[in-house]
């Protein structure tokens, strides 16, 4: 039997805590190679299993997977939370395209100056409630389902629920205009899987603050004025 996959990041959110909402949805048990410095990274990469020189990569089913889209689309098909034809498909990858776009914007706020934090911020909620969430409100609101595609949970709802909760972080209160998407929410965290995954303890990684940034920006030598050009 094929061992749990195993995934390798910093112990932080990132562009892996798609990943691991992904697999928990799917009840997937999964074991984390966390590292901490910048030659924890390197050894990784002199591993010469990283396509890229980057992570997260995912070490399952006998391949060493790269790049975050790549990744998820496995997984939600792997474990039947990608729709059940190209028509449901191609809804839930325009639903989950305009999520990882929040989610981006979110991963990239620390990386604000201070006298951008508050524009950031509010181009943050702007975008979420004007642009997005209306959106996967309407979708509920029209097929009148519990689920964003079809009748079934899917990798588009497990995305939603992460980013809800993600802009609730930023915002609490952020869904009052919403009322589709306060029930959706409160459907879906009661789900087992999910439940288990949003209780402490989980593999699930706390928000992003200055300490867990410093040491992402250490490990990646980020420098942080060059990444503001080129974000601008
Ligand atoms: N398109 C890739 C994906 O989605 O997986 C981008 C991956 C990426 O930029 N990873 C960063 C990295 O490895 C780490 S993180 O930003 O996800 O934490 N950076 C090192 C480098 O040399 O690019």
């Amino acid at each position: 039997m094929a061992g749990k996959p195993k995934l390798y990041y910093f112990d932080g959110r990132g562009r892996m805590e798609s990943v691991r909402w992904l697999l928990a949805a799917a009840g997937v048990e999964f074991e984390e190679v966390l590292f901490e410095t910048a030659e924890d990274f390197e050894n990784l990469i002199k591993g010469g299993k990283l396509m890229y020189d980057q992570v997260p990569m995912v070490e399952m089913d006998g391949m060493y997977m790269v790049q975050t889209r790549a990744i998820l689309r496995y997984i939600a098909t792997k474990y039947n939370l990608y729709g059940k034809d190209l028509k449901e498909r191609a809804i839930i990858d325009m639903y989950v395209e305009g999520m990882r776009d929040m989610n981006d914007m979110i991963m990239l706020f620390p990386l604000s100056l201070p006298e951008e934090k508050q524009k950031n911020l509010n181009y943050i909620l702007e975008r979420a409630t004007q642009r997005f969430f209306p959106v996967y409100e309407k979708a509920l609101q029209d097929h009148g389902k519990n689920y964003l595609v079809g009748n079934q949970l899917s990798w588009a709802d497990v995305q939603l629920i992460e980013v809800i909760l993600m802009v609730e972080e930023l915002k609490s209160g952020i869904l009052s205009a919403f009322p589709k998407l306060q029930e959706f929410k409160a459907r879906v965290i009661k789900l087992p899987r999910i439940q288990k995954f949003l209780q402490p303890g989980s593999p699930r990684k706390p928000p992003v603050d200055d300490a867990s940034f410093e040491v992402s920006r250490k490990i990646y030598k980020i420098d942080k004025n060059l990444v503001l050009k080129h974000m601008s």
